[in-house]
């Protein structure tokens, strides 16, 4: 990419950036709301957790599940979200990849999937995507990113890359193989439509992480670059493996230290997912006009 192009491509999203900052979200509050009762049964009804109103607070509901994702590598609740949100939120899917050609957002393709990576997450335009928005800007999965990262030094940066991702038949799907992420990532999916294991599910090995966790942070001491595909690869027996089939609406939280792999599609089936990521932040490089605009919320310290 030209300097030219770089310069453009960053003009755009800071003024995108800027444009949303004065946009307020109609689904903001469906959306937390939705997401509140799909959180709030993970506690058992504690005097000494809850809140006046009688419900348990999101500090200690967050902290629960950041450490059911941190020992279990995935957390999955069917069809948290349905009705008009999940219709919204299909609606907006459809029309992002309707217009990936045009696409203001990095497209990656590969046999025949569409991936639209929007990067950071503050160019999406919150006009034209209002409901994919108020989903990966969610106070609840803020909270939960926050106690997941919760000794992270330099804070962490939270659903700062959103793909969304449509992948018709295939046998050998984008990270198909069994592996972790040679970045390790907290990510938020949401299932555009159901995800039978025709359609192919993520696939995960539990109970994998500490061991990744220990290999990867070797393996990154050791050297500088690691090849995606071959050095962050790993092996499991079949019947170790869980499938995360699911329906409609159904929302999945992974850390990617868990082993995991995209499974193929077959003739007739899509899968159509969204998913955001959060990261342990890195001393930033960005230029004293992003840190400007882009910041006050960008970085999260606990
Ligand atoms: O698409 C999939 O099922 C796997 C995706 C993946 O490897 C990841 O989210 O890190
Ligand atoms: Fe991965």
């Amino acid at each position: 990419m030209s300097t030219t192009q770089r310069l453009t491509r960053e003009l755009k999203v800071l003024s995108s950036v800027l444009a949303n900052r004065l946009t307020a979200n109609p689904w903001q509050e469906k959306m937390d709301r939705a997401l509140v009762e799909m959180v709030s049964g993970v506690l058992p009804s504690d005097p000494a957790t809850e809140s006046p109103a009688g419900e348990p607070q999101l500090s200690n509901v967050a902290e629960t599940l950041a450490e059911r994702v941190r020992n279990e590598g995935v957390i999955l609740f069917p069809a948290a979200i349905t009705g008009l949100l999940l219709d919204a939120l299909r609606d907006e899917f459809q029309q992002m990849i309707e217009t990936s050609d045009s696409s203001p957002y990095i497209v990656d393709r590969h046999d025949g999937a569409i991936c639209v990576r929007i990067d950071p997450r503050p160019s999406l335009d919150k006009k034209a995507y209002p409901a994919t928005n108020a989903f990966f800007d969610s106070y609840v999965f803020r909270a939960i990113a926050r106690s997941f990262y919760q000794s992270e030094s330099q804070g962490f940066n939270f659903n700062n890359t959103i793909f969304v991702h449509e992948t018709p038949e295939t046998t050998s799907p984008l990270s198909g193989k069994l592996h972790w992420d040679r970045t390790q990532a907290l990510k938020f999916w949401i299932y555009i439509d159901d995800i039978p294991m025709e359609a192919g599910p993520m696939r995960i090995h539990p109970g994998s992480t500490p061991a990744n966790k220990v290999e990867r942070i070797d393996k990154r001491r050791q050297a500088e670059h690691l090849e995606g595909g071959k050095d962050n690869v790993v092996d499991a027996a079949p019947e170790e493996i869980r499938y995360l089939a699911g329906p409609a609406g159904t929302v999945l939280i992974h850390d990617s230290d868990c082993s995991h792999g995209a499974s193929p599609v077959t003739s007739g089936q899509f899968r159509r997912i969204m998913r955001g990521h959060c990261r342990a932040a890195q001393p930033t490089r960005s230029t004293a006009l992003q840190r400007l605009v882009l910041n006050p919320q960008r970085f999260y310290r606990c």
